[in-house]
This record gives structure tokens, sequence and C-alpha cells, in this order.
């Protein structure tokens, strides 16, 4: 069995957005596509409380795309976005959704992020998709949305540690692209099996 999973198509990860990748919107008609041609869909929504530990804002003297250090490992810093309730969180309004039938929310404790839609970036604590994909008989998984370098890419290598067959349609992802991640994540994820389609 075959599940589609769209990464964080939100409003802040759009042009206009607090987090904007650029191009972001462009995905939309590629994304409802692959929404229209698979029968198990699942969305991934971001989804922080206000002052969480990965905003900038939340450390003193510090700036976004800037790193510190958490008990968990090296966390970049970003602008505040996907704010529980507000509009960048909301998913873009042309965004299919009423195939879905799972909404994962992430990164909705204080004290971790989550880029994964598996695990938080402490690698350890689970979102429940994993078990929830295995309890509906899903191998194979196709990803799409944003951004290609950060959720696209941590959700993809988590999948294939899990033992998924993996692949990105990359015509319907747009990267962030932070000091040269996006060849990098794109490296590492073609390096594991993934398979990068380019639509
Ligand atoms: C994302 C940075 C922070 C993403 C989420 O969806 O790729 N990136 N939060
Ligand atoms: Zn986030």
């Amino acid at each position: 069995m075959k599940a589609l999973i769209v990464i964080d198509v939100q409003n802040d990860f759009c042009p206009g957005g607090a987090l904007a990748v650029s191009g972001g919107d462009e995905i939309l008609p590629r994304v409802n596509d692959l929404i229209a041609t698979h029968s198990h869909v699942v969305l991934t929504q971001d989804w922080h409380p206000a002052g969480h530990s990965s905003f900038a804002s939340s450390h003193m003297g510090k700036a976004p795309y800037e790193t510190v250090m958490m008990p968990y490992g090296e966390q970049t810093l970003w602008p505040d976005h996907c704010i529980q309730n507000s509009f960048g969180s909301m998913f873009h309004s042309d965004l299919n959704v009423t195939k879905a039938r799972h909404i994962v929310r992430k990164g909705f404790r204080a004290d971790v992020d989550s880029y994964s839609a598996f695990f938080e970036n402490d690698h350890v604590t689970p979102t429940g998709l994993g078990e929830y994909l295995k309890a509906h008989a899903v191998t194979s998984l196709m990803l799409c949305g944003l951004a290609t370098d950060y959720c696209v890419a941590f959700s993809a290598l988590d999948a294939k540690l899990l033992g998924f067959d993996v692949a990105v349609d990359l015509s319907a992802c747009r990267g962030i692209n932070l000091g040269g991640s996006l060849p990098v994540m794109l490296a590492t994820m073609q390096a594991v099996g993934i398979d990068l389609q380019r639509g």
C-alpha cells in the first residue's frame, strides 16, 4: 500500500509568509495533482506555540538563521512562524485538503523542534506517523511539500530508516537553501536510496 505525505503546505512557508520559501506557492497545482492520484493522503502541519524554542525571538541576542546548542544538538533559529491557530499556520487555501485522512501536527512542544514528520529533532520522540502507516499496511511513500531541505528531507530520511520505500517528487517541493542546505540534503537523500523524481 502506498501513501502520499504532503509536508507543511502552510501560509507561512509561501510568499508573504513569515518563513517564506521562494516559489512555495508554485507547487500547489503539482501537489493537488499528486493528491488526486493517491488514495491515501496524509498532511503535516508545523504547529508551534508562541515563544517556541526554535524562534530566534526566544533567544536573547540571536537573529533568525543563526544557531544555538540545544540539549538534543544544534538547532537553527527561525523567524516566528506557524504559531498555532494563526493565519500563517493554516494550510494554503488552494491545497485540496478534502481527501486527507490524517493530519500530523508537529513542533508543538515548546522545547524541541520537529522537522521530520516521524520524529522530533531529538531523533527519539515519535510523532506516531510511523505506527499509523504500519497499522494501515502502508509500505511505500511519496513525499512532497515545503521545505525540500528541511521538513521534506528529514521526513524522507526517517521514513527510509523506518523501512519504507521512499520517493520525493521534487517538482512538488521548494527549498530554503540556507548555507547550501539544498544540494547537501538532495545528495544525502540520494545516497540512502530515496527516489528523487523531477516530475
Ligand atoms: C520547516 C523550518 C522550520 C519546514 C519548519 O517545514 O521545512 N522549516 N519549521
Ligand atoms: Zn517550524
